[in-house]
């Protein structure tokens, strides 16, 4: 490594806060010899535009996790109960591309499935539709992106004709009216909150309301925190819309000149009178009427969104009724206003833009438009028809698909479904009579680890290039700064290598990511993700770039800062829609034999599954065990006291977790965080409790709301016993 700083990206969050990499302090030649701890630091970069030096305690720790339990060579057992063997890569692609020839004469391309992530690099992403949805004719490639924003993405292309987040962070200090929804953003994206947090503090006209069950740190932060009962969503706006059109501020003109099917909305909202609508959320008709009247009064209004809105069985027409506020008040493509959501993953929005759900192709392409399959069947070489006409399999239906015998190889790489998919004993029991499934990942072991058949390692960010796009469509280049451990290698470079074994070699022959990128960026050419201007090189020249940046367009672009700025939707009609949904509540309501709903979600500084923060000491001591959170008057009527173990039990499983009593989750709600797997706490998975069904428009499902009982196991709190987890680094 150069002692020069190298500016990269944070692997964690879809903020994507520029990062400095350096020698580390402590680090001297003899324990970079020895590979002793990390031998890199990490400090923001204050060049970057969306981040401007700040970063939060993941993104500070980066450097700690990163050489830690990695998995280093191919391994392979030809069934689950046997040990894993090393096998060298040549034998490892061979197996799979006799897998997938055998597979495809045998069950034909439908059998065929990949699980991707949108902790892919944009190349990665793009290599695998190539493979799979181009050479190999199976549009069953998904990622957990469809557990994450894939109601956001269907609510745009909806909404707007298109995919893409309208606003930028700049936004954030630009608003005087911000409104965050189904969004813990000062725990889950920590720096673009700080920016807005920072701008509210400084300007008391500004306006902060947040909608969340929870009292999160976010809503401690707020003018008006509404409280809402889960999953009520819809009922709020169309409750606020009602109240807004009774006070004339809708805005005839914008409505009249720039969308459509106004008609059917305002016909809806009749139904939503103060009263009823406040009851049904659960707060009182002053609040309605507060929230309703800072949107009024607010002249640039800007909504936050994230699984609050999208993990619900109407994730979509949640998103779509929040636009409807924006569209009926003109609130859009004016700087500090519009309808804005914050992305999960590091590089979930490039994933969108290289087609990375089992309906897209890339540059924001559909596979159900024959001329957008024939674009990219010409570009990529392939014969017409190559690419099937159907959407294929999302995560969940592959899950179905295992279990029904019709899935031959399942290809995961970048995500942990064995803690992360819904309805865990299901998914596990799935996975468990898969007859092949190759598990490409960077550390070992995770919970996955356990269902696999062919190990591949995986290199990760720090030790291969690539670029990643934020949630205000920045795209930034992360290069390698470090040699990879072992054997692994790049995603990208592992399709690359099957498709030319397979026969493809016209296909995928690539040598660098910078010429993976080169191609890709062709494919976004006159679309509304056109990245054409955009390269590698650039990239390093000048920083991260905005998208659109179409070829030709000068340094530092200011018109990609927004999108819509002249109301030209990308609708036929050039005109945004209306929709016109009545909520159709939870999927699973409680009753009398589940009273409780449950809600999952996220701590500060964990990610996910704990692949890299559980193996970092800082963050452990933050957040050492797992917990329930139960409100007093909940705890009371059951007889629970505080660090007591309380079994939750739902339709589907159980766990355990001890009770954190507090007021900041509202009475008849509990929440536990989604972090802890099986490696890292004993019985405390979300997911053994939550509930499979999804949007029928985005397919996402409901993770945010399933009904469960609590019972307490033991009568006295014994917090320690539960702090030592299953798995010790
Ligand atoms: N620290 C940390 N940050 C992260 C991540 C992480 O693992 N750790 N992961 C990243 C990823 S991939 C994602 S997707 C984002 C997620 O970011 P967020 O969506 O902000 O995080 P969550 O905690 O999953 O859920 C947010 C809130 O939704 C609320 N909620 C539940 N039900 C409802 C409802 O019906 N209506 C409303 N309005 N709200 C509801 C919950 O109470 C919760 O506080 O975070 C990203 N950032
Ligand atoms: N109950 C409940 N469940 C949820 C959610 C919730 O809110 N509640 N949220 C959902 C959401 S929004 C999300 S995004 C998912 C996240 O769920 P997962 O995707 O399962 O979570 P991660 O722990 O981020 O898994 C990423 C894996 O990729 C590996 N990895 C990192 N970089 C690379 C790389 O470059 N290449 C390869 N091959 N591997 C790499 C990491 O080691 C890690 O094992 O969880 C979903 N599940
Ligand atoms: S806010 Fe997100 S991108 Fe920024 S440092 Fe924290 S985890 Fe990384
Ligand atoms: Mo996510």
């Amino acid at each position: 490594m150069t002692t020069n700083p190298t500016k990269t990206v944070c692997p964690f969050c879809g903020v994507g806060c520029g990062l400095e990499v350096l020698p580390a302090a402590s680090s001297n030649q003899a324990n970079r010899d020895q590979q002793v701890g990390p031998v890199w630091q990490v400090r923001g970069d204050r060049s970057h535009p969306s981040s401007q030096g700040m970063v939060c305690v993941k993104g500070a720790t980066a450097s700690e996790a990163i050489g830690k339990d990695r998995l280093l060579y191919p391994m392979f057992r030809p069934s689950l109960d046997q040990p894993f063997q090393r096998i060298s890569w040549d034998q490892a692609i061979d197996g799979i591309v006799e897998r997938i020839q055998t597979v495809l004469q045998t069950q034909g391309a439908e059998a065929l499935c990949m699980y991707g992530s949108g902790q892919f690099v944009t190349e990665d992403y793009y290599v695998a539709q190539k493979l799979m949805k181009g050479c190999l004719g199976s549009n069953n490639f998904d990622a957990n992106s469809r557990l994450c924003m894939s109601s956001a993405v269907a609510g745009y292309i909806q909404s707007f004709g298109s995919d893409g987040p309208p606003c930028c962070y700049d936004d954030l200090e630009l608003t005087d009216c911000a409104f965050i929804i189904g969004s813990n953003a000062a725990e889950c994206h920590p720096i673009a909150f700080n920016r807005l947090r920072k701008h509210h503090k400084r300007n008391p006209h500004v306006k902060l309301v947040v909608v969340d069950p929870r009292k999160t740190q976010t809503a401690e932060a707020a003018d008006l925190h509404l409280a809402i009962r889960p999953g009520t969503d819809i009922d709020l706006f169309n409750g606020i819309a009602y109240l807004l059109m009774q006070w004339g501020r809708h805005q005839p003109d914008f409505i009249h000149n720039h969308t459509s099917d106004f008609a059917a909305y305002a016909n809806i909202l009749q139904h939503y009178p103060p009263e009823i609508t406040a009851a049904r959320c659960g707060i009182s008709v002053s609040d309605l009427e507060t929230a309703a009247r800072y949107w009024a009064e607010g002249s640039r209004v800007l909504s936050l969104w994230s699984m609050g809105l999208n993990q619900s069985r109407e994730g979509t027409a949640k998103v779509r009724m929040l636009i409807n506020l924006h569209l009926m008040t003109g609130q859009i493509g004016q700087p500090g206003a519009g309808p804005f959501s914050l992305t999960g993953q590091p590089n979930a929005m490039g994933g969108r833009e290289a087609g990375g759900l089992s309906h897209l192709l890339p540059g924001y392409r559909s596979v159900r438009d024959p001329q957008h399959r024939q674009e990219v069947e010409q570009f990529w070489g392939l014969p017409t028809g190559q690419i099937a006409s159907q959407p294929g399999r999302t995560v969940w239906d592959m899950i179905l698909g295992l279990e029904q015998g019709d899935v031959g190889l399942m290809w995961i790489a970048a995500t942990n479904p064995i803690v992360s998919l819904p309805d865990l004993e299901r998914t596990k029991a799935a996975l468990r009579r898969s007859p092949f499934t190759i598990y490409q990942e960077a550390y070992y072991p995770t919970e996955t680890t356990a269902y696999a058949h062919l190990l591949l390692p995986a290199t990760q960010w720090s030790e291969k290039t690539g670029t990643m796009t934020n949630s205000e469509r920045r795209v930034s280049l992360c290069p390698k700064f470090q040699a990879p451990p072992g054997e692994a290698r790049e995603d990208w470079a592992i399709f690359a290598e099957v498709g030319r074994r397979l026969g493809f070699r016209e296909q995928f022959q690539f040598q660098t990511a910078a010429e993976v990128h080169t191609e890709f960026v062709q494919l976004t050419r006159d679309r509304p993700c056109d990245m054409s201007g955009i390269s590698h090189q650039r990239l390093q020249e000048t920083g991260p770039l905005q998208w659109p940046c179409p070829a030709g367009t000068p340094e530092n672009p200011t018109t990609s800062a927004r999108l819509y700025t002249d109301l030209q939707f990308h609708t036929p009609d050039r005109r945004a829609r209306f929709a016109a949904y009545h909520s159709r509540g939870l999927g699973e309501p409680p009753d009398a034999q589940y009273p409780y709903v449950l809600t999952t979600g996220r701590l500060y500084g964990h990610w996910h599954t704990q692949t890299r923060t559980g193996r970092t000491e800082k963050i452990r001591q933050m957040h050492p065990h797992p917990f329930i959170e139960i409100h007093p008057r909940d705890a009371a009527a059951l007889g629970i006291q505080d660090g007591v173990l309380v079994e939750v039990r739902s339709r589907r499983g159980m766990a355990q977790f001890p009770a954190k009593i507090t007021k900041a989750i509202a009475p008849g709600t509990v929440f536990v965080p989604m972090h802890w797997g099986e490696l890292w706490a004993d019985r405390a998975e979300a997911n053994a409790l939550t509930h499979p069904e999804a949007c029928p428009d985005s397919r996402q499902p409901e993770l945010k709301a399933c009904a469960v009982a609590l019972i307490p196991v033991a009568a006295e709190p014994r917090p320690c016993e539960l702090s030592a987890p299953a798995y010790s680094v």
